[in-house]
């Protein structure tokens, strides 16, 4: 797939302003995070001042990105905006309701660069590359158009936001392009051991012991097409773990062969469930979770639900079941 080249607008705009406020998506991940510092750094080293805003803490698999610990976090804005500065630059956002800091960032103009699908193209400038594995490549390309030079810092921020974006450069995004630019990023100083460390290997000791608990309640129905796994309270007690250690555990019961969906009932107190659903291609789980009043995407999606686990997990099976066909 040929790339979509930075637009002249861009480039003057980045080229003409002086002070930048750089912000991603709510919940940040390794692209937003990733592609604001790389580019924080790119615009430094034009002698731009650069701050980087997002309205949510980061996870710590992340600190050790360089400038992650200058990062303003929260709702209220970092000292002197929005007269100290001439852009707002969104990262990763479709809309920009998803910064999470739309009034804010609204007042001044903005610069919007996603590789997104259906991006709302709400910026003064947009750059929007959907055919991108992720938004650090194009970041990588437009310090090449910028002219400068990438260190080992920027490069690592960028090496960071390909690698978590194409899950270790496992997903259908990885293309020939796509291993060019982490070949560039490495020539230019990231470290792909150190880096995959960062992001693979710093769960938290509760983190890895809560897996243990939940597999233990693993079950598999359907023909072993369907998966269930439950997260009770005495079992976050037995792990020392809280909800924050219980964020991606759901995606491994989707390892197992032949396991086309996945429920996860999380209690939240009693009688209380925070149910998580994860499918393979066709296998629509959004559905499901709307009819608990819940939402998100085809392949993954969540709802809240009250009852009993037993119940609950049946009545799951049954409408996981019908999606499978
Ligand atoms: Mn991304």
């Amino acid at each position: 797939m040929s790339s979509v080249p930075p637009p002249d607008g861009l480039l003057q705009a980045l080229r003409n302003g002086q002070r930048f406020i750089l912000t991603g998506h709510r919940r940040p991940d390794g692209d937003s995070l990733g592609s604001a510092l790389g580019l924080a750094r790119v615009l430094r080293q034009l002698g731009k001042g650069a701050q980087v805003w997002n309205r949510d803490e980061m996870p710590p698999v992340y600190a050790a990105i360089s400038g992650s610990d200058r990062i303003h976090v929260g709702e209220s804005p970092p000292n002197g905006f929005p007269e100290g500065f001439d852009y707002s630059i969104c990262l990763e956002c479709p809309s920009l309701d998803r910064t999470g800091l739309s009034e804010h960032l609204s007042q001044l103009p903005i610069i919007n660069l996603d590789h997104h699908l259906g991006n709302e193209l709400y910026g003064e400038s947009n750059w929007v590359d959907t055919g991108a594995p992720a938004l650090g490549e194009m970041i990588y390309r437009l310090a090449g158009a910028l002219g400068v030079a990438v260190d080992a810092a920027t490069a690592t921020g960028l090496y960071t936001a390909v690698m978590t974006d194409t899950g270790g450069f496992r997903f259908a995004n990885t293309t020939a392009e796509t291993f060019k630019v982490a070949a560039a990023l490495v020539r230019d100083g990231a470290r792909p051991e150190q880096v995959s460390q960062w992001v693979y290997e710093s769960q938290s000791e509760a983190t890895v012991r809560l897996l243990g608990e939940m597999l233990h309640s693993l079950e598999l129905h359907h023909g072993g097409r369907i998966a269930t796994v439950a997260l009770l309270d005495e079992m976050f007690e037995r792990a020392g773990a809280t909800a924050a250690d219980a964020e991606d555990l759901v995606d491994h019961p989707r390892s197992i062969a032949g396991v086309d969906a996945v429920a996860l009932l999380r209690q939240l107190g009693p009688g209380r469930f925070k149910g998580s659903l994860r499918s393979r291609g066709d296998v629509d789980v959004e559905v499901i979770a709307r009819s608990y009043g819940g939402g998100g995407h085809k392949n993954a999606a969540g709802f809240e639900a009250t009852g009993a686990v037993e119940d609950l997990t049946a009545a799951l099976v049954e409408s996981l079941r019908d999606a499978l066909g």
